[in-house]
């Protein structure tokens, strides 16, 4: 199969997994679950359910990583409704559409995104239970990636940041890691757990995840600042407008198109090392990196 029918194969099975796993919008109480599947159902590029279900196939998938590729899916969709609520980055637009506090109220899409980040990991109580050491490893990694120290962590520094005008390269780089990388290492080596890989393998598949993470977010701090709001679906020279510190005010638009490579080639070098060299996901992250996906 070649690159983008596998990519579509996976977003469809991630599209059928999310209908059947997350509640129906008429479940009560409706307006709660409406707003849980409004904010997932906005569409996004599905990159860290894909990340699972592509690491898992790497080593034949034990297990089927789809319960444990929603729950990311369902976990990071909960973190952009809270960061665009109006005591974080205060925004309109995501996903192409209204943000969930504008299209329902602050109330509805603060606990929508409470019910997202718990229902991951009901998801992954109910669906890995009978093998619970796979159970645990999964809980320990996606719960390590989205607390105090990862993702909330990188989010603290990042609203921090914003009241200084003198934030370092160093400081820049640990909401990076942690903001955006932490979660997508934490797909990759879910999607490990799930398909039984080693210690050293899960190693590999965090260390791409870290580079494609940090590429990830450089590419994403030079569209903020080059490309269009109806390109990018949501509010764009924000970052810039707010006097927010990015890698492009940091280190300029030609560094930053050179770092962004330079961590592509790193996550490549990285994915080259597992069984059969990941094409899959070689070219995902080619494909990240030019932002054609
Ligand atoms: C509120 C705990 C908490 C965390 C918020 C996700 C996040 C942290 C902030 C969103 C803003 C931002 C630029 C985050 C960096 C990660 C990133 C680029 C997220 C957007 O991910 P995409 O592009 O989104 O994969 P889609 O919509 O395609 O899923």
């Amino acid at each position: 199969m070649d690159f983008n029918a596998q990519l579509q194969a996976y977003r469809e099975r991630i599209e059928h997994g999310l209908g059947a796993l997350v509640p129906a919008a008429t479940t009560r109480p409706a307006r709660l679950h409406a707003a849980m599947r409004y904010s997932l159902e906005a569409g996004g590029k599905r990159l860290r359910p894909v990340l699972v279900l592509a690491a898992a196939d790497l080593f034949g998938a034990k297990t089927d990583a789809l319960s444990a590729a929603v729950a990311l899916e369902c976990l990071h969709t909960y973190s952009l409704i809270h960061d665009d609520l109006p005591c974080m980055d205060n925004d309109d637009l995501r996903r192409g559409r209204p943000t969930a506090h504008k299209q329902f109220d602050e109330a509805t899409a603060l606990l929508a995104g409470d019910a997202l980040l718990t229902l991951a990991f009901q998801l992954i109580g109910r669906h890995y239970a009978a093998t619970p050491a796979l159970c645990a490893a999964l809980t320990r990694e996606i719960a390590g990636a989205a607390g105090s120290e990862r993702l909330i962590g990188g989010q603290m520094e990042d609203l921090l940041a914003e009241k200084k005008n003198d934030v370092t390269a160093s400081e820049l780089e640990f909401i990076h890691l942690n903001k955006t990388a932490a979660m997508l290492s934490a797909s990759l080596v879910a999607g490990g757990l799930c398909g039984g890989a080693n210690e050293s393998q899960l190693a590999t598949l965090r260390d791409a995840g870290r580079h494609l993470g940090l590429a990830f977010q450089i590419v994403d701090d030079i569209l903020d600042a080059t490309a269009d709001t109806a390109t990018l679906g949501k509010t764009a020279g924000k970052d810039a407008k707010a006097g927010k510190t990015t890698y492009v005010k940091l280190h300029g638009l030609d560094a930053s198109r050179r770092h962004a490579r330079e961590q592509s080639a790193a996550a490549k070098a990285a994915l080259a090392r597992l069984p059969g060299g990941a094409p899959f996901l070689t070219t995902l992250v080619e494909n990240m990196a030019a932002r054609t996906m």
